[in-house]
């Protein structure tokens, strides 16, 4: 039997998952395998390609000059705005010519261990399903728009492309620890809802602040929020919400000072030196920090979501 101390780093073939680590469990449909793989992208209708590109149109009053320059930028490489729902296997076929990643449909949230396996490999798994009108605003289950508006456009940036890849190689290791909780705070801060520092000021290339009408005005211009510049060390030591706006987000100064942050980190020293839960709240301040703006974090003391407080 295959224990925490024996985890592969070979990522061929996917690694069997220790008994001894703990990684919540999901029931796998039937007609996937040990992969989770979809044997085939959804034949999407016209009601779904409409969903997509009226998603698309209302992303685009909102990201130009918000947004990193390398999402904008992938969006035009990959022509994401050709209409509809792209199709999977031209998307990777340019994908792949940029930077060897491709993406591949899954059926819902997949467990960790075979999504860091996936993201080791340069491969995206992304949602094989589109929303509805009635869930057109927000959805806690990752469609295809997330996935593949959100996040896709910045696995054209090099470096960024590398950062995926090293930190699906990280996950195993964070198994070995029984870390993943933490390890987990490093995606949501970085990929899910990142800033970095431009020229032109602060602008989000985290996916789930690209991939919605709200939180990409919160994130880059609001008072309320603390923005902090990103230490791998703290953020694997902070707690996060997931369903309403942030009140801290991390700023990188560039995908490089990503990428060397994680890779040069001797997670086999930080993983034994981590609580097993988090130590700061996500809406501290901390001696450590080096801090671009104090949130005042009115939006979170008036109640945040469901109270109708405005994102301010
Ligand atoms: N599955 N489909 C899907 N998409 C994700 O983003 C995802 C997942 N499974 C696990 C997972 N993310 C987490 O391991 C990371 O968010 C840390
Ligand atoms: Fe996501």
């Amino acid at each position: 039997m295959a224990t925490q101390l024996d985890i592969e780093t070979d990522f061929t073939r996917l690694p069997e998952m220790p008994e001894d680590v703990f990684t919540a469990p999901l029931k796998k449909p039937a007609h996937v395998g040990e992969d989770w793989l979809e044997p085939k992208q959804t034949d999407y209708g016209a009601e779904d390609d409409a969903i997509w590109n009226d998603l698309f149109a209302r992303q685009m009053e909102v990201l130009p000059g918000r947004a990193a320059s390398s999402f904008m930028a992938g969006l035009q490489k990959l022509n994401l705005n050709r209409g509809g729902v792209p199709e999977f296997g031209k998307l990777s076929e340019d994908l792949s010519a940029l930077t060897g990643w491709s993406v591949v449909p899954v059926p819902m949230l997949i467990p960790d261990h075979v999504f860091f396996w996936h993201l080791a490999n340069r491969r995206f798994p992304a949602g094989n399903f589109i929303r509805t009108r009635e869930t057109f605003d927000y959805i806690q289950e990752p469609d295809v728009f997330h996935d593949v508006f959100g996040h896709v456009p910045m696995l054209t940036d090099p470096v960024y492309a590398d950062y995926m890849q090293e930190y699906g190689r990280a996950g195993w290791k964070a198994m070995r620890y029984n870390r993943l909780k933490a390890l987990g705070a490093l995606y949501w801060y970085t990929v899910e809802f990142g800033l970095i520092q431009e020229a032109g000021g602060i602008k989000a290339y985290g996916a789930g602040i690209l991939s919605g009408p709200t939180e990409i005005v919160f994130a880059t211009e609001a008072k309320s929020p603390n923005r902090i510049m990103l230490n791998v060390d703290r953020v694997m030591r902070t707690d996060y919400v997931i369903s309403d706006l942030q009140p801290t987000y991390f700023v990188i100064q560039s995908f490089e000072d990503l990428y060397h942050q994680t890779v040069e980190r001797n997670f086999d020293r930080l993983y034994p030196s981590l609580s097993p839960s988090f130590t700061y709240a996500n809406s501290a301040v901390i001696d450590v920090d080096d801090v671009l703006h104090r949130g005042t974090q009115e939006y979170l003391l008036r109640g945040g979501r469901g109270s109708g407080a405005k994102p301010v």
